[in-house]
């Protein structure tokens, strides 16, 4: 009887989406193509954004400062209650991977669309992630599961054993920050201390350990899905090498240049993982590849910016699977369901100087996106949109597959040479550039690559708008 009741209501019809930007519009579209209804939260800047108009409800939750809107757990809450939500759809970044949050949100009788609060706290302490990685199988980076000592003898040991160099990490960091290289031992000192004194402020724990430090790594990643009762898939590979200063510019799927046996074993270790962890919902595991071998870094908690690239070679819509298992539905899909098609490339269109990385924000006057087959374009900027100066610069994602990696690459090119962005600056003249590279075009470029290319290269002559 039970049994029966849970199977014909929902755990909720209702969903509060807690962002903004472009993947606020992507989970309203996602939560339409179920029926659900939609209720959309925005700051005084956000107040003109298409999707506030396009939700079943909006509530205005603050001023402009994330800290007083996106950031504001309370009033997040708040909304949700006087909105009627039953559940929480937190995007990426702000509260996403909140462990406290999402415990905050369950507490208040809701759902929160995301791993459970455990999840999020055991993959947020990398040294705890580490150790229940290598428990699961999971290649990783040489170097101790556990905390450095307090006494720098024994990580003078360590780091000998391990072999300079060396990177020194703090366990509450990621995404680069409160990290270290260390090149010869005379530095160690100083770089254990200056790391943990940076976790202390930064995390408010000091605990940091100690990995050999890989030099020309690509950064691989495998995406996953689990129902949190025993069920994870693996979705296939991402390769998101092209950053600067952690902040990834182009990505693609599938990763090239590995065998299908090497990353379907990574792929089941990362299932392993997830079915001993009893994790629920979308995850990705991080790897950086270096020589052909895997080593596992760390594990998002969170839907990815990058996630179109996997929809489009896996042709499923991975937002609607992470809200059917929130919605307490079994995986119904199984491994060999899962195939890959073709090949797809993500570009993220930023507001901002493509030569200084200054941000841009003002009002955008021309707006002429790109179509055809193959090409999707996730975005809630229009002409007349003004973009606010108080977010994340991101305004469009440029997606684009294709049934082979040229084919993709040459509707890329195409369709950023079709886009018109006017009346802010946009990093869409780099783009133009940086698929024009010999290098990107053949492939596994490293995560060093796109700095030393931005050095090297007088890009701006040739690809700049009306050049
Ligand atoms: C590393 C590494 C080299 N060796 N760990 C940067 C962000 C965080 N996710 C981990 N990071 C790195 N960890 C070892 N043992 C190099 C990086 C790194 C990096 C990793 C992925 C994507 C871009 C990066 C840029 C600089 C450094």
């Amino acid at each position: 009887m039970a049994d029966e009741h849970r199977m014909t209501r929902p755990a909720f019809t209702k969903v509060l989406i807690a962002n903004r930007g472009e993947i606020a519009l992507r989970i309203l579209r996602a939560c339409k193509s179920m029926g659900l209804q939609t209720v959309v939260v925005y700051s005084q800047a956000d107040r003109h954004a298409s999707y506030v108009a396009l939700a079943d409800q909006a509530v205005c939750i603050g001023p402009a400062p994330a800290s007083r809107s996106y950031l504001d757990q309370t009033a997040l809450l708040l909304a949700a209650k006087a909105s009627g939500a039953e559940a929480l759809h937190p995007g990426f970044g702000f509260l996403s991977e909140n462990a406290d949050f999402a415990a905050r949100v369950e507490q208040a009788g809701l759902v929160f669309i995301g791993p459970t609060a455990d999840n999020i706290r055991a993959m947020g302490d990398k040294i705890s992630a580490k150790r229940l990685m290598i428990e699961a199988g999971v290649p990783c980076v040489p170097g101790p599961d556990h905390a450095l000592d307090a006494d720098d003898q024994k990580s003078r040991a360590v780091a000998r054993q391990i072999g300079y160099p060396v990177i020194i990490k703090a366990a509450g960091g990621g995404g680069g920050k409160g990290m270290r290289i260390v090149t010869q031992e005379a530095d160690l000192p100083d770089a254990l201390s200056l790391t943990r004194e940076e976790a202390r402020r930064a995390f408010g724990a000091s605990d940091i350990y100690m990995e050999k430090y890989l030099a020309h790594p690509r950064h691989v990643e495998i995406q996953v899905l689990a129902d949190g009762k025993g069920n994870a898939l693996w979705l296939g590979s991402r390769d998101c090498s092209p950053q600067r200063r952690h902040q990834k510019m182009l990505e693609e799927a599938p990763a090239i240049g590995i065998a299908p046996d090497v990353i379907a074993e990574i792929g089941a270790r990362c299932v392993a993982a997830c079915e001993r962890l009893g994790y629920r919902g979308l995850g990705t595991f991080e790897f950086l590849m270096e020589d052909g071998a895997f080593f596992f870094i760390e594990m998002n908690t969170r839907l990815q910016v990058e996630h179109p690239v996997t929809e489009m070679i896996t042709g499923l819509d991975i937002v609607e699977q992470q809200i059917r298992v929130a919605l307490g539905e079994d995986l119904t899909l199984r491994q060999s369901d899962i195939a890959e098609t073709g090949h797809a490339f993500e570009c993220r269109i930023n507001a901002e100087d493509p030569e200084t990385f200054a941000p841009s924000p003002g009002v955008i006057t021309a707006w002429h996106m790109p179509g055809g087959p193959g090409v999707r374009l996730d975005s809630h900027a229009f002409a007349g949109y003004r973009v606010p100066p108080h977010y994340d610069s991101m305004i469009a994602k440029l997606i684009v597959h294709g049934a082979t990696r040229e084919i993709a690459l040459r509707r890329l090119t195409a369709a950023l040479d079709e886009m018109t962005i006017e009346g802010i600056k946009t990093n869409l003249p780099l783009h133009r550039a940086f698929v024009r590279d010999p290098q990107l075009i053949a492939g596994g470029v490293d995560i060093h690559y796109l700095e030393s290319w931005l050095k090297q290269t007088i890009w701006t002559k040739d690809h700049s708008d009306g050049a």
